[in-house]
């Protein structure tokens, strides 16, 4: 077929480095960028294949989040806008791997064992952060506005308009709703800095912030026009290194937050008065938001079920107090926001957030029917309907394709100026325990294999065990490790009673996994 011989053609340009195996992980292929050029070449013609098999729009996303500015990373969108199914991330990786002469040999197999109709009209959306890219032809749309687009184009614009201007202006629009239910707002609790973590965040940012002004002054900081993409800055650094990012004007008390580089995580913090540093991390988000959810469930009287989905990076604290104090069901899944979203998607509202600051809120079709409904029943009292047209603007708000920093960000804002409630207080809610996270080199990290949502090791033999002996020694104290999915490392997690536990016992079981 000529297609096949042009595609052969065009690989050629594109050539796999021989030997190279990449594996589709966490989030997609991610490596150096200098490693890719085949991978997007080839994630492309999957993208192409995936939907024509589906009849629908495809997304293909080149970021690497918070990675280093060298390197980059490529990803599938479904038709929904979520992440590509488990057996179409296997045959990325296969196809990504065959060497150059056995391309079109496995592109035929796919297509074989796929039924894929190759007459079948395909589409495909890309999206890109600020990353430089050699790719040609590309139609350059934002960032996490790209799933929402992915689904409004397969919905036929139930789900909202698919551009980017549609996309903030929904979000807007439905966070001017809520934060009508705010009394006394001061203008200390207007005000926000936001540090973008020199990535496409913050080039949003500046964009939509003028439909919000009135509600929301946002201080943007490392906006991309002096330093480099995620260095000392953003939300992953914030989160490891529990400390302000560079760049940053803080005054005490001060509400400040911090995307990553491609703008799908959130982390809040402030400096009390004695200059000492406090994180709001996923989980405090989480929990944030799953209060405020199950009191308007509770106002509205309608019997949803709710839960909080996290991963065993949870800390300790937050799942004692959902479970214990919230009374609400919580799960724990395996590392990577399509475990998260999987599980979310079994309740009639999920809350999913991983500690570091990704994530975002799921209602199933019968929630969203049941609220509006609500919104709309003339025997509702006005305690009942206010809490459903808060639950309707929720909806609106939030970004249910995939977690969106500036979606996070505005729901967060609604419910802190709706509650009264200022950063300390919400960080009162509960107290993290101290923890600490390390990442070991090792010769193959693939040797370690793990189970019970990745908080035991199955191998190598004797592992468990050590860990296990070393947690005893402690109070308080727990600690898993697990190949990463986007590093070539072994991230080793540990939590204890106090600070000097937890990094000793983050030390003990990373030499445990020499
Ligand atoms: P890996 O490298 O598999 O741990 C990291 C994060 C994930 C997720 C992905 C994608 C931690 C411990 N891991 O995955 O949560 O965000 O990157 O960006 O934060
Ligand atoms: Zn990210």
């Amino acid at each position: 077929m000529a297609q096949f011989q042009e595609v052969s053609k065009l690989s050629s340009q594109h050539p796999k480095p021989p030997g190279l195996v990449l594996q589709y992980g966490t989030a997609g292929f991610r490596s150096n960028a200098k490693h890719l050029d085949h991978a997007m070449f080839r994630t492309g013609l999957l993208a192409t294949l995936r939907s024509k098999k589906t009849k629908a729009t495809i997304g293909v996303m080149v970021t690497a989040s918070h990675n280093p500015e060298e390197d980059n990373g490529v990803k599938l969108i479904d038709p929904m806008g979520n992440m590509v199914t488990a057996e179409w991330e296997g045959y990325a990786t296969q196809l990504v791997n065959a060497e150059q002469d056995d391309l079109l040999i496995v592109l035929k197999d796919i297509i074989e064992k796929e039924t894929v109709n190759m007459s079948q009209e395909a589409n495909v959306f890309v999206g890109k952060d600020t990353r430089y890219i050699m790719l040609t032809n590309l139609l350059f749309v934002n960032i996490y506005s790209l799933h929402y687009m992915v689904c409004c184009q397969n919905t036929q614009g139930k789900y909202g308009e698919p551009t980017v201007e549609g996309y903030y202006r929904k979000l807007c629009q439905a966070f001017i709703q809520l934060i009508k239910n705010a009394s006394n707002c001061t203008d200390d609790q207007k005000h926000l800095s936001v540090d973008g973590a020199n990535g496409i965040g913050a080039l949003k940012l500046h964009e939509m912030e003028s439909h919000v002004k009135s509600e929301l002054q946002i201080s943007v900081f490392n906006d991309g026009s002096k330093g480099k993409l995620n260095y000392e800055c953003g939300a992953d650094f914030v989160k490891m290194q529990q400390k302000p990012p560079t760049g940053m004007e803080m005054s005490p008390g001060e509400r400040c937050c911090s995307y990553d580089g491609d703008a799908d995580r959130i982390v809040y913090y402030y400096t009390d008065s004695e200059g000492q540093f406090h994180l709001l991390d996923g989980d405090k988000i989480a929990t944030l938001i799953s209060t405020f959810l199950k009191e308007l469930l509770t106002q509205v009287g309608l019997d949803l079920k709710i839960a909080v989905v996290q991963t065993a990076y949870a800390n300790g604290s937050s799942t004692r107090y959902l479970e214990d104090t919230m009374k609400v069901i919580v799960r724990c899944t395996k590392t990577g926001v399509k475990h998260l979203h999987h599980a979310a998607q079994e309740f009639d509202i999920g809350v999913y957030f991983e500690a570091n600051g990704h994530g975002t809120v799921l209602f199933s079709e019968v929630a969203e029917e049941k609220i509006q409904l609500l919104t709309q029943d003339p025997n509702t009292n006005d305690e009942r309907k206010r809490a459903a047209q808060l639950l309707q603007n929720t909806i609106n708000v939030i970004n249910q394709t995939v977690g969106d920093a500036i979606s996070d960000m505005l729901l967060i804002e609604a419910i802190l100026a709706i509650k009264g409630m200022t950063v300390q207080q919400w960080d009162a809610i509960y107290t993290d325990l101290p923890n600490r996270q390390l990442k070991v080199k090792v010769a193959d990290r693939r040797v370690i294999d793990t189970t019970d949502a990745e908080r035991r090791a199955v191998s190598p033999a004797g592992l468990q065990e050590a860990i296990d002996s070393l947690v005893k020694k402690y109070k308080l104290a727990r600690s898993f490790v697990r190949p990463s999915g986007t590093e070539d490392v072994v991230r080793v997690y540990a939590e204890a009673e106090t600070q000097e536990s937890a990094d000793a016992l983050a030390h003990e079981v990373s030499l445990a996994v020499y």
